[in-house]
């Protein structure tokens, strides 16, 4: 019998809709669902890999307990009741012996429902939750928040320029590419910003191939261009900004000469294109990973980012950066308030690892953002998500781990993340997981991460369970296709067994997720069910919503100098750092390391991590690969498709050579999230050989200035040497046979 479902793919973060063809019940072929009210049929190549993904014989289906030493590849089966018996009973032990905030999370990429794990964490009392949050765009949340209380992703439909600042949709973001090649066919200018000549690059009317890590210095050039050349919206700044004589002298140094200087650009190029943004209006500037990932400059790129926006008078305008939830979508419960924040007691978050240092995105930042925000009322805007913009530091709980100072982390628990892989520093991730009395992951697959496990629960895939789909204009239901196979589960059902049996049943009022969306849904009338059959609802935007109730920023304004920050020690003006390992900033490192290293630009149809046991995938990206400028590998007598060795003061990698001139020939690029499936679970996949953050230091090599960095200085720009000009070996078996190297690189 055949029959098809409706259901979504949840492979990356938009939630495509599906349509699963099912014969005898087993899911046979999928594609795009032409119904869905956003996606519309769209399916990318990652997308097309769902079943493969759904049967594949490497999927974990039962829970596994460790059997012999860890990492051992040793593993029992046992009944979900047992294992999460087992892992309540000893957190329960643990935090009689060492208080709840020994129990650490780690957390990916907004792929899982994050608000569930945070609930569970409040209640329990860690406040220490950590992972990928720190170096993905949260931090730019967080900024966005203090500078204007609320974050903006831009109107693309709407808007007469883009600025495409350190992103690559068609790499990354399939929905937004399109969207920009639309806005590209109507005429609208479009400026990318980025080091590398990508395909939008290609399209753009102005490409600025900058100096990777330099993007403050550019900000702040066209900031005082704008300012000089009268090109800001003087009755918004008037109105509604705080500091703008403050920002006009942090500027002032940056002219179009100065700029040019820094960032490899030319000062026609800086003028010019600060021109274009400015006097095209409504305009949008994207988010943009190339930003976050930033190091040290990281944060006050963020705010140059947001003040920019404000100046130009494209706040909350059709076409430029709306900010707020349209009505009715903001009164459906949000993410915010499923979390349970005001349970953690304040002796609880005061303890949280790495808030001294980083001080601006954790509790002290937090409650700053979310205190000015609750002004406003709260079917307009809600306040910023604890688990996207107030996290523990990771490498504090790491060396919590590996230290007990300044207390013991005993236990941490993995869901839908893979710290091995996404997290600088990968040796110290490494011990520090070794090191834990109790760790608990919940996958799809056994990764490098997983297998350092003491349990491993299967989770269902996206097509065999439900979510509710949220943006600030809309909400959609994402039905399920078919029942969970073998004993795989989600993540709400984990968590609820783990907060059941530790005392929290009363907070868990539903049995099941489902009857979570329908909690949700309520106060606008609805259940999930009947939010299936109609297709989703869709808000109505009131713009300029701050001439009636303000901005949620302690002044009520925009803040280009911000409270927020000066009351926490921070620099509360925008400002551009040299890096300190950069030809500028150590002329001595840089003899040993020319070259500018960025790792981490995003390639289809790989995500992080994921899909290397994918045939379908692994064929289009077989191996790991660095990309150099064909004149650069030259020089250093390098042929296209050797293995090579890219090093760093921090460690080295092996990754397979490619040429291209759309990198600058100062600069090596390199894929990230590369371990190996097919080799043996006791080497962990090979997770040492290839990996980008084996090159990448989670912060000890640099500047600790909670001034200029306050969220973290993970995954900074980095130089790079490709000394090792001797092929290590030839192919992809002899690169299996040394399957045994520990750690790549010398210490
Ligand atoms: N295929 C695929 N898609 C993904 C993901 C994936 O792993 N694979 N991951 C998802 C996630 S979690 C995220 S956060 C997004 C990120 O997606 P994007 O925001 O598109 O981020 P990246 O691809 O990391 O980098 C984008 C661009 O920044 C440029 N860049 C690097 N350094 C700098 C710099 O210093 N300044 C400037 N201006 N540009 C720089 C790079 O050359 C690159 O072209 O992608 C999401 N989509
Ligand atoms: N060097 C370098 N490092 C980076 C980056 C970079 O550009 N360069 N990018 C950073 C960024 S922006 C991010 S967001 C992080 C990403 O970091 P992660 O999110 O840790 O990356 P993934 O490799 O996608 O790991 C997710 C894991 O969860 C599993 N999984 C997927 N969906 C689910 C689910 O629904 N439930 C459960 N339980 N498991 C699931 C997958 O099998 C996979 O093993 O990496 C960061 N690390
Ligand atoms: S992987 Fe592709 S189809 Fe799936 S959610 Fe992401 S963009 Fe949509
Ligand atoms: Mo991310």
């Amino acid at each position: 019998m055949t029959e098809t479902r409706r259901t979504y793919c949840g492979l990356c973060h938009p939630r495509c809709g599906l349509v699963l063809e099912l014969e005898n019940g087993k899911a046979v072929s999928v594609k795009g669902d032409k119904e869905h009210p956003i996606t519309r049929g769209m399916l990318c190549s990652r997308g097309r890999l769902m079943i493969d993904h759904l049967y594949h014989p490497d999927r974990i289906n039962y829970p596994l307990k460790r059997a012999g030493e860890r990492g051992g590849g040793q593993w029992e089966q046992v009944s979900w009741d047992q294992a999460l018996d087992e892992v309540a009973g000893k957190l329960a032990d643990l935090r009689d012996q060492y208080g709840a905030e020994t129990l650490a999370f780690t957390h990916g990429t907004k792929r899982t429902l994050h608000w569930d794990e945070r609930r569970f964490y409040n209640l329990f009392g860690s406040p220490n939750v950590c992972g990928a949050n720190n170096v993905c765009m949260c931090p730019s949340q967080a900024v966005e928040y203090a500078t204007y209380g609320g974050f903006s992703w831009g109107d693309i439909r709407q808007t007469r320029c883009v600025v495409l600042w350190g992103a690559g949709p068609s790499q990354s973001n399939p929905g937004l590419f399109g969207a920009i090649t639309m806005a590209k066919k109507k005429g609208v200018p479009l400026i990318v910003v980025d080091p590398r000549r990508i395909r939008e690059a290609e399209m753009a009317d102005i490409w600025l191939p900058i100096r990777p890590g330099t993007d403050v210095a550019l900000m702040l050039g066209w900031l005082r261009l704008i300012i000089e050349e009268n090109l800001y919206d003087k009755d918004f700044v008037a109105d509604w900004t705080v500091g703008f004589e403050d920002l006009k002298g942090a500027v002032a140094e940056y002219t179009p000469e100065r700029v040019a200087e820094i960032t490899w650009l030319t000062p026609e190029q800086v003028m010019e294109s600060a021109r274009m943004y400015a006097t095209s209006r409504p305009a949008m500037i994207t988010w943009g990973f190339g930003i976050d990932k930033q190091g040290l400059n990281a944060t006050q790129a963020a705010r140059a980012r947001s003040i920019l926006r404000a100046v130009t008078g494209n706040l909350d305008v059709p076409g430029g950066e709306p900010l707020g939830w349209a009505d009715p979508i903001g009164r459906i419960v949000g993410h915010d308030a499923l979390e349970l924040n005001e349970v953690l007691p304040a002796e609880q978050r005061a303890k949280q690892l790495g808030a001294d240092e980083y001080p601006f995105f954790g509790f002290p930042g937090w409650e700053r953002n979310e205190a000015a925000n609750r002004r406003l009322p709260s079917e307009y805007m809600h306040p910023p998500m604890a688990d996207q913009t107030c996290v523990a530091h990771a490498r504090s709980v790491f060396q919590g781990m590996l230290t007990g100072d300044p207390y013991p982390v005993k236990a941490a628990i993995s869901l839908a993340s893979n710290p091995l892989l996404s997290l600088a520093n990968v040796r110290q991730t490494y011990e520090a997981l070794k090191s834990l009395e109790l760790y608990v992951v919940g996958e799809y697959y056994l990764t490098p991460s997983a297998a350092l496990a003491d349990y491993v629960f299967p989770i269902c895939t996206t097509v065999e369970t439900t979510e509710l789909w949220q943006s600030q204009d809309f909400c959609v239901a994402c039905p399920r296709a078919i029942d969970p196979l073998y004993e795989r589960r989600n993540t709400y059902d984990f968590w609820r067994g783990l907060a059941t049996r530790l005392g929290q049943a009363e907070h868990w009022p539903w049995e099941t997720v489902d009857a979570v969306w329908d909690y949700c849904l309520a106060p606008v009338g609805l259940n999930f069910e009947k939010l299936v059959e109609q297709n989703g609802i869709f808000g109505r935007r009131e713009y300029k919503q701050y001439e009636k109730l303000g901005f949620g920023t302690p002044s009520g304004k925009v803040e280009l100098r911000s409270s927020t920050f000066e009351a926490l020690g921070c620099e509360p003006l925008p400002v551009y750092r040299e890096m300190l390992h950069s030809p500028a900033g150590d002329p001595g490192l840089a003899e040993e390391y020319p070259l500018v290293f960025i790792s981490g630009s995003r390639f289809m149809p790989m995500y992080h991590s994921e899909q290397r046991q994918i045939a379908a995938a692994r064929e289009k990206r077989p191996d790991p690969i660095v990309t150099l400028h064909p004149q650069t590998a030259a020089e250093l007598g390098m042929a296209e498709g050797e293995w090579v060795k890219v090093e760093t003061p921090q460690g080295s990698a092996r990754m397979r050579l490619k040429l291209s001139d759309m990198v600058d020939p100062r600069m090596a690029d390199a894929d990230h999230g590369w371990w190996f499936p097919e080799r043996s679970e006791v080497d962990l996949f090979g997770v040492f050989e290839s990996n980008a953050n084996i090159l990448c230091p989670d912060g000890i090599l640099q500047p600790r200035d909670r001034r200029l960095a306050p969220h973290r200085t993970t995954l900074p720009r980095y130089q790079a040497g490709m000394r090792d000009t001797k092929p290590v070996t030839a192919g992809p078996l002899a690169c299996r046979s040394e399957a045994k190297i520990p750690f790549a690189g010398p210490r």
